[in-house]
Parts: structure tokens; sequence; C-alpha cells
């Protein structure tokens, strides 16, 4: 049987209103892109035939805007899980229009091989080569694919050259068998291979192959500011000081970094900091600055399930493939993002959030408690599993309107009992053998703005006792001050003494 090259409009013709589609990719790295985009110009071509036209989208994590956001633009989504990152997505998903659920990546390919979420009608992967007997080699990403292609009936190949053939053979892939047969996955170091570099498809499933010439959509960074640079120092000199102390191993631990411009200035300041030793990582997504800090043989090794770099970084890894190719593994979302992987590598893992409360409790998915940011992604893998887990906030958002910390947080992603540290640019709060009000204590003293001190230290007092005290009605009142006066500072505690 030979492969089938189609357009990408007669690709898009193979999925249904009603379908659910699994796309490749992991954050916009190594997601389709062209036939995407074509699907969404049916969906309009549908609608404005007075045609119903609407699909579910799953994916391994966000996606590119000629995914995404296409799509959302197109009034095309149903429903949409696990992840996303886009504008006009975020639009639609606070304004009701998409039903989004947010999940742990590590679980998105267990919960749909498990039929929780229905069937998966069509696949759409982009790949940098395929072979006669169906071997699809992917290109900057794994995400959940070798699950959407065992599962669906049709796989639609988005074959992309402007990905380099040298990608072939960093992938591992790897499916973990359904419960009760699954094994022990016997990852003992970040670089551990246990799968193949490709996924073995069923060539009668491939219904037509689109060719292809696009960059990933991965976008750029804010560089660097004061702010974000004291952060990464903060978390640097408390790593070095752990393994001085050596509560961190002198082989160091592998680390996992969430995304987002914090997290790539926390591992630029990391990789900067020589008494932190050239280490590993074991984590989800590569960003720009771990490839720089290859480069400079701070970082060793990267087990990954992205390369979400941006294009110019993408042509030098390209350029110098020789040298990359055996420090990185791309993996599944399940695998890279595994809690059994994660608890035995001990990893340290250093996520980002929007606010976190006196507690340690975290919020990084909801501003307000009510608005959808982007979705808890990986970070709740990682934290829960971790040797040891840090989160990282600027102290004050919105020129000081907004405290990063608050009495009690108003939506709850990671619970006191997951996180261990808690930084920011003002200092580390070490929450590890602190019962709550001394977690409050170390948290007030070290991490909050001076704007805000007094004043948590004031609801610390209107709380009183209890083993988490907290004043009920007075929780959310940094929240209802921001509401009501535009500023938390507006708070004023007499107004909940009785
Ligand atoms: O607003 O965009 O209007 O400027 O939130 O904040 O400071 O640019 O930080 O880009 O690192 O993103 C938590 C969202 C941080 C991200 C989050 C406003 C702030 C700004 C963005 P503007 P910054 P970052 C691995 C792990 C969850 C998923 C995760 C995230 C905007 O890190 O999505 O960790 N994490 N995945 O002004 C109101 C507050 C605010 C606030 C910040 N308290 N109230 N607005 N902002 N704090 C990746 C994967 O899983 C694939």
């Amino acid at each position: 049987m030979s492969l089938k090259f189609i357009t990408a409009e007669e690709a898009a013709d193979f999925v249904k209103d009603g379908d659910n589609v699994g796309f490749s990719g992991f954050t916009p790295a190594g997601a389709p892109k062209i036939i995407s985009a074509a699907i969404a110009e049916k969906a309009i071509a549908e609608h404005a035939k007075g045609n119903p036209f609407m699909i579910g989208v799953f994916t391994g994590a966000s996606s590119g805007n000629s995914l995404d956001g296409a799509l959302t633009r197109a009034k095309a989504i149903k429903f949409r899980a696990p992840y996303q990152t886009n504008k006009d997505m975020r639009a639609a998903i606070n304004k009701g229009e998409v039903q989004y659920e947010d999940l742990h990546l590590s679980e998105m390919a267990q919960q749909v091989r498990y039929g929780f979420l229905g069937k998966v009608n069509v696949v759409v992967i982009e790949a940098c080569d395929v072979t006669q007997d169906g071997k699809v080699y992917l290109t900057t990403a794994v995400g959940n694919v070798p699950t959407y292609c065992r599962l669906a009936d049709k796989i639609l190949i988005e074959l992309n050259s402007h990905h380099s053939k040298g990608l072939i053979g960093m992938h591992d892939i790897y499916e973990p068998a359904d419960p009760p047969y699954r094994r022990e996955l016997g990852v003992y170091t970040p670089s551990t291979r246990i799968g193949v570099p490709y996924v073995q498809v069923d060539l009668s499933k491939i219904a037509g192959i689109v060719e292809s010439n696009v960059p990933d959509e991965a976008r750029g960074f804010v560089a660097a500011d004061e702010i974000t640079t004291k952060i990464g120092q903060n978390v640097a000199a408390f790593l070095a000081n752990e393994l001085k102390i050596g509560r961190i191993p002198s082989t160091f631990l592998p680390i996992q970094s969430g995304v987002g411009n914090i997290a790539n200035a926390v591992l630029g300041a990391l990789g900067q900091d020589k008494d932190v030793p050239a280490f590993e990582m074991y984590t989800e997504v590569i960003q720009d600055s771990v490839i720089e800090l290859m480069q400079q043989g701070r970082i060793k090794f990267g087990s990954c399930c992205s390369l979400t770099v941006t294009d110019p970084c993408l042509q030098q890894i390209y350029d110098n493939i020789n040298f990359f190719k055996d420090k990185v593994i791309m993996r599944p979302a399940e695998i890279s993002n595994n809690p059994e992987i994660i608890r035995r590598l001990g990893v340290i893992s250093i996520n980002t959030a929007i606010e976190a409360d006196i507690y340690g409790n975290i919020n990084s998915t909801h501003i307000g408690g009510v608005k959808m940011m982007n979705g808890i992604g990986g970070s709740g893998d990682f934290t829960r599993n971790a040797y040891m887990s840090i989160f990282t906030c600027p102290s004050i958002a919105k020129e000081g309107k907004i405290s990063a910390i608050v009495p009690m947080v108003s939506h709850l992603d990671h619970s006191e009992h997951s996180v261990k540290v808690l930084i920011t640019e003002l200092g580390v709060a070490d929450l590890r053998g602190k019962s709550p009000v001394q977690k409050a204590h170390a948290i007030i003293e070290n991490c909050v703005h001076p704007d805000y001190k007094q004043l948590l230290w004031d609801y610390i007092k209107l709380a009183g006792t209890g083993h988490t005290p907290h004043r009920i009605n007075a929780a959310l009142a940094f929240h209802v001050a921001l509401a009501q006066k535009g500023d938390m500072k507006a708070v004023n505690w007499a107004d909940y003494e009785k």
C-alpha cells in the first residue's frame, strides 16, 4: 500500500461535525498548522451554509494560533482538553463558548484510553518523516500522539519539511498498558530510553499526507527584568545552599521548570549561578534558555515532551544537531510527566503561581478565582511528586494594585500539602517542617511586598486561633477590595471585625 498525498482541504474533508479530533504537539511545538487551519476554513464554510460544524479538540498541551486560534475564531470547538494558552480561546472559554476541561497533562492519554472523553475519530499529526511500513517520525513534540493514533479511525499527517530529519532518533515512544496490566516504567535517569524512536501506526488508517513547510508558532519571551532576575537568583541561591548543607545530593537532582517569562528567567539565573553544578532536566517543556545553557555546558541533558523554542533557536539546534542529539529526549506526555518517574528520580520542580496564600496554597490558573488564564498544565504532575516543589511569583502584579500573596487563594490548584518552598523577588519562604501558622509567618516575613505586609499581619490577628486560622467572611477581602475599589490595598479590616 503506498502513501497518498492530498491537499489540506482534502484532509479537512475527513473531519465531520461532532468528531473528536486528536492533534499532535505539546505547546505550539509539533502541532499541525495547515490541516488545522483548513478545518477552521471548512467550519466557516459549513456555518455559512447554515450547517453545524463543531469538533472536540484533544491535544498534548496548548497549541498554536493556526490550531486553537483559527478553530476558536471559526467557532468550531465544542470541547477542549487538556491545556491552552491562546488569547482567542481564553476569551471563548471565559465567555462560556468553549467547554474546557483543564487536566493534569500526564493524565490526558489514559483518560482518553479509559474512554472518559469519548471516541477519537480522527488524528492530525505533524511529522518529519513517514516510512512505507507506517513508522511516523515526529517533529518537536510527542504529546499524546501514540494513543491518539492507536485509537483514531483515521490518521492525517502533515509532513513538514521546515523540520530537520535530524530529529529522527530524538524521540522515545512508549505507551503504558492500562490497569490491571500496567508495569513499572524503567526510567532510572533522565536519559534512560524505554521505547522506540517512532510511532508505529496502522497503515490502513492513514487517510492522506499533506506536505508543508512552516515553522512552529512558539512565542518569544519578554526579556528577564529586575524582578524576574531577582526571583531567579533567589531560587539559585536557595538550591545552592540546600546542596551545601547536604539536603540535595552532591550529584544534584534533575530540574523541572514550568513555562512562561518567569520560568525562562529562573532557569537562566540557575544556569548562571556557579554554586549550582551543571545539571540534568526531567521536564515537560524545553525553552530557549535550556538550549543556551546546554551550549554553555551548564545543562548536561534534557528529557522533555517538547522543544518549545523560538524559530531562530530551533534553527540553531538543527545546525548543530549532532551536538544536541545525545542531550535531548522527547517522550509522550504520560512519560515526561509521569508521577512514578518524577518521584523516583527526585525531580526538583519549579513552577509559577498566579497567587499564593499565606498558608502556601497556590492558584496557577484563575485570575480573580473566575477567569481561566492557561490551565494547570503539568505543574500538578510535578508539584505533587517532586523531591521538593518550589513556586515562584513576583510579590505584586498590575502596578502593585494586586498582591500575589493573599489571605486565601481564590482558586486552588496546588495545596499546602504539596508546596514546599515559595519564592518571590523579596526572598524565600521554606515551608518544610512547619505548621500552617508557622508557614504564614515565613511567607509574610520573607515573600510579601512591603505595601501588603502589615495588612497580612493584621489579617492574621483578625483570623484568631485555629489550626489554619481564617476569618471566613474576610478570607477573600483582598479580592473584594480589588473588584470594588480597584486596589487590594483598599481593604479595611474594620469592615470585617464584627
Ligand atoms: O498579565 O499578560 O496582562 O501582562 O498574568 O504573568 O508575570 O508574565 O508570568 O508568563 O510566567 O505566566 C502562572 C500564568 C505565569 C504561567 C502563569 C498576570 C500578569 C500578566 C502573566 P499580562 P507573567 P508568566 C509547564 C507547567 C500554569 C501552568 C504551568 C502558567 C500575566 O506560568 O500558566 O505551570 N502556569 N505549567 O500581570 C491578576 C494576579 C496575577 C495576574 C500575574 N495575582 N492577578 N493578574 N498576573 N499574577 C508547562 C506546561 O504545562 C505545558
